[in-house]
């Protein structure tokens, strides 16, 4: 791993003080929009507001009424498109949330999402949907009902109730109820974003706090540019994709070795050149590291490295997000059809990037069960789904097994 800060700790009183709150929240609402950004759709999992809402989930048996929980993942425009769908199976395999991926850009995404609160609500005879958004800061809650509000009552674009700021930390109190519909009784309150108040020991925990700055979820003043750029040049460098295009050769005996060697890495040679190229240069005429330092970030949080077409004509990969990192590259064909994975292969998947994405999502909810965040689905309803899925593969199997002598030649 490259050398990083310690992870620092970020988690001022709001944010404990909406944690508190959020169970006697959460009796209120109907429908929680937890908020994760698609760039760090693991780091993003907020484990420590989990358990309240796995608690007010289960529960829905014995209030009755409309109790969903609803995962939207934003800044979709911000990662390849290739690895929504393969992230939603890996999901799917500990998790029974509905998912969304959406951007403001992308008004189709929003539209889905909208009629996705619209079609719950039908579902009940509560007069009122009352939507609760969470999440950690930054991720775009407050962007997000802002867009569903524009879309749900036809105002304007340019109209937004809500403050938003590229900044983690605006929103510090919860919103008055915003009206997501003109059609609809829909109501959605905004929260403050709540960072975990422990980032974690060692090399993991420095590395989740450098992701965090990365995509502007921490207070700015606790990262330097040249650290955040440095950890972006090595991930840049180490996750390059394989390209087929003229250029490739080059590109590919430039790649990284298997296992690359952070001691022997230095970001300042990437750094210097990419100073010279943007003219960054100080009064004394050598360059200005920190400004090609800040230059690269602003790059990458504004989507560079997927709009400049880093990742186009990809036949290889090597990560997805600052979460997904394969160590290898691996290729990148189109994606099976699900009844295929279920008859093809017992994991599900004959895609390589899906067992890889497989494997990572599975590591990851170990670990945040042994945390105790109480994460997820309860040990009764996977043991139910479980049950329901190989139902589905025999079934399938059968189905297969019947169909087959049709086809056989006579003899
Ligand atoms: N590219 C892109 N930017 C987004 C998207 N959603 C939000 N943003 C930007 O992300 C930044 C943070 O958005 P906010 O809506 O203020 O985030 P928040 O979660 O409410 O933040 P806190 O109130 O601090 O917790 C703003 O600069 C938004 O313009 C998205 O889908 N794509
Ligand atoms: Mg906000």
């Amino acid at each position: 791993m490259l050398a990083l800060p310690p992870a620092p700790s970020w988690f001022p009183g709001h944010m404990a003080a909406f944690a508190k709150a959020l169970p006697s929240l959460l009796t209120k609402a109907h429908v929680v929009l937890e908020v994760r950004d698609a760039r760090l759709p693991l780091t993003s999992v907020n484990s420590h507001l989990e358990a309240s809402l796995v608690e007010w989930l289960n529960a829905r048996h014995k209030t009755g009424g409309v109790r969903e929980r609803i995962v939207v993942y934003t800044k979709k425009d911000l990662v390849p498109s290739w690895g929504e769908q393969r992230l939603r199976r890996a999901l799917a395999k500990h998790f029974d949330h509905h998912l969304h991926f959406v951007a403001p850009s992308s008004p189709h995404s929003i539209r889905a999402l909208h009629s996705s609160l619209v079609s719950t609500r039908n579902t009940d005879t509560t007069a009122t949907l009352n939507v609760l958004v969470v999440g950690m800061p930054n991720v775009g809650k407050s962007t997000l009902l802002n867009s569903l509000r524009a879309k749900g009552t036809k105002s304007s674009q340019n109209e937004k109730p809500l403050k938003t700021s590229s900044l983690p930390g605006l929103t510090r109190a919860l919103s008055t109820r915003l009206k997501l519909s003109s059609t609809h009784p829909i109501y959605a309150i905004d929260s403050p974003g709540v960072m975990i108040p422990f980032l974690g020991h060692g090399d993991t925990g420095k590395e989740r706090g450098v992701k965090f700055a990365l995509i502007a979820g921490i207070k700015e003043s606790l990262y330097d540019d040249e650290t955040l750029a440095s950890y972006l040049i090595w991930r840049l460098w180490k996750d390059r994709p394989n390209r087929n295009s003229p250029q490739s050769t080059n590109l590919q005996s430039n790649g990284p070795p298997p296992n690359p060697d952070p001691s022997k890495f230095d970001s300042y040679l990437v750094l210097g050149a990419l100073a010279e190229r943007i003219g960054a240069i100080s009064r004394g005429g050598s360059l200005d590291l920190d400004r090609a330092a800040r230059y690269l970030v602003r790059w990458w949080r504004a989507g560079g490295h997927v709009k400049d077409g880093y990742d186009s004509h990809c036949t290889t990969v090597r990560s997805w997000g600052l979460d997904f990192e394969f160590n290898e590259e691996v290729p990148l064909g189109p994606l099976q059809r699900v009844e295929a994975d279920l008859v093809g292969n017992a994991n599900g998947s004959d895609d390589p990037l899906q067992a890889r994405m497989d494997g990572i999502v599975g590591r990851f909810v170990e670990e945040l069960k042994g945390t105790g965040s109480g994460l997820g689905i309860s040990a009764t309803q996977l043991k139910k789904r479980e049950r329901e899925e190989k139902k589905r593969v025999k079934v399938e199997k059968f189905k297969r097994s019947v169909v087959l002598p049709s086809n056989r030649q006579a003899p």
